[in-house]
């Protein structure tokens, strides 16, 4: 039985790839933050008491920022693969706190790295880049396409992804960067664009919400389905080499595109209700991404499964019936609003 550890396990991406390891029949152990509210619910459908014999989930407290505790819980479990899903990964909340978004995700992946090295571990490792290093470098962006990141997250991220290249070819580790461009899901952080956006669809037609206020509308990005992404995180780390990846669908829309095929999927005109708001305006922004994923077709045979449409529909449906409402309710309800 092959062991995997996931930081990040009770983050959107983490609580995916923690099903799908388990499909594949992984011992999958998982880090997680103390908090004084319980923030496991995204694993709660996959937790068993770690008494049962047929237990093959294990959690063990510990941060990015405490590299001896990361040390500590590699060496006892002496993982197959690491994927390093751990991260502050709220690009607007970045520009708040550069110096914990740095320390986290930067620092935090050589603390992984030493741990690793140290341990003398058979160990390959997956670090969760992404799209967002390539800033304002033009679309579409592949594995060749310059950095130039617009936030701290961005330059914290392409520290991480040079410090990853490194101890490749210094220690000859099998380690591999994702370049992963969004992806969104029922499971979406509510601060993110698209979750924002389907459970205000929600809520107004329930009556909760009057208005949803957003930042930048004309931002372009290439979403995916978080489901499909994590496939191809597991499949960099089948591959008989170490290599990074750019994985997208490779078509984009705006923001407002969103906005208007999420109200519209109740029967909504989404500039009835779409406001935007200052605060929500970055700095610096990233206005164009768009993935080219050939490489991760052609030497992984990836392909991601879930089309834009479909996956604003699942959002939205899903976040309707957290309202308790089937879609055709809602459509009624919209009707009359
Ligand atoms: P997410 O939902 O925000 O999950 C982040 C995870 O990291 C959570 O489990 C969180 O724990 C944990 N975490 C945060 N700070 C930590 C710390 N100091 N020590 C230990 N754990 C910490 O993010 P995601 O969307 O799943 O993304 C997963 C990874 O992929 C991240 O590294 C992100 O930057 C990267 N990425 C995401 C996308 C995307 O579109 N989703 C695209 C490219 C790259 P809590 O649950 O306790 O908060
Ligand atoms: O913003 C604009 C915003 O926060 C998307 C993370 O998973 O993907 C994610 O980062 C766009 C930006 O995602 C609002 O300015 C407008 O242009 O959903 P987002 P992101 O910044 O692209 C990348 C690949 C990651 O790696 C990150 O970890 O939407 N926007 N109005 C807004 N964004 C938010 N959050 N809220 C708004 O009200």
């Amino acid at each position: 039985m092959k062991r995997a550890l996931i930081t990040g396990i009770t983050g959107q991406d983490g609580s995916h790839l923690a099903d799908l390891l388990l499909s594949k029949d992984y011992e999958v152990h998982g880090i997680r933050r103390r908090a004084s509210t319980f923030n496991t619910s995204r694993i709660d459908h996959i937790y068993v008491d770690p008494h049962e014999e047929d237990a093959r989930l294990f959690l063990h407290y510990g941060d990015m920022s405490d590299g001896s505790q990361l040390a500590r819980v590699i060496r006892e479990i002496e993982p197959d693969e690491v994927y390093n899903l751990a991260a502050q990964s709220h690009v607007g909340v970045s520009f708040f706190q550069p110096e914990y978004t740095g320390d986290i995700d930067a620092l935090g992946v050589v603390r992984l790295l030493e741990a690793i090295r140290k341990a003398e571990v058979e160990t390959k490792l997956y670090q969760a880049g992404t799209s967002e290093m390539f800033g304002d470098s033009p679309p579409p962006q592949s594995e060749d396409t310059r950095f130039r990141p617009r936030s701290p997250y961005a330059a914290a991220k392409v520290y991480a992804y040079w410090m990853v290249a490194n101890y490749r070819e210094a220690y000859d580790m099998f380690a591999a960067n994702g370049i992963l461009f969004n992806h969104e899901g029922e499971r979406r952080g509510e601060t993110f664009a698209t979750r924002k956006i389907t459970q205000a669809v929600a809520k107004i037609v329930a009556g909760k919400q009057d208005a949803l206020y957003m930042g930048n509308l004309d931002a372009v990005r290439d979403w995916g389905y978080a489901g499909d992404y994590v496939k191809a995180m597991w499949m960099m780390l089948q591959a008989d080499e170490a290599d990074d990846f750019v994985i997208g669908t490779g078509e984009s829309h705006s923001v407002r595109d969103f906005c208007a095929m999420a109200f519209d999927h109740v029967g909504l005109d989404w500039d009835r209700f779409v406001l935007t708001d200052p605060i929500y305006f970055r700095p610096t922004d990233v206005e164009y991404l768009q993935a080219d994923p050939s490489k991760a077709r052609g030497k992984l045979g990836w392909v991601p499964e879930t089309t834009f449409e479909e996956l604003v529909h699942l959002m939205v449906e899903y976040d309707l019936s957290a309202e308790g409402m089937t879609l055709d309710e809602a459509r009624t309800k919209a009707a009359s609003l």
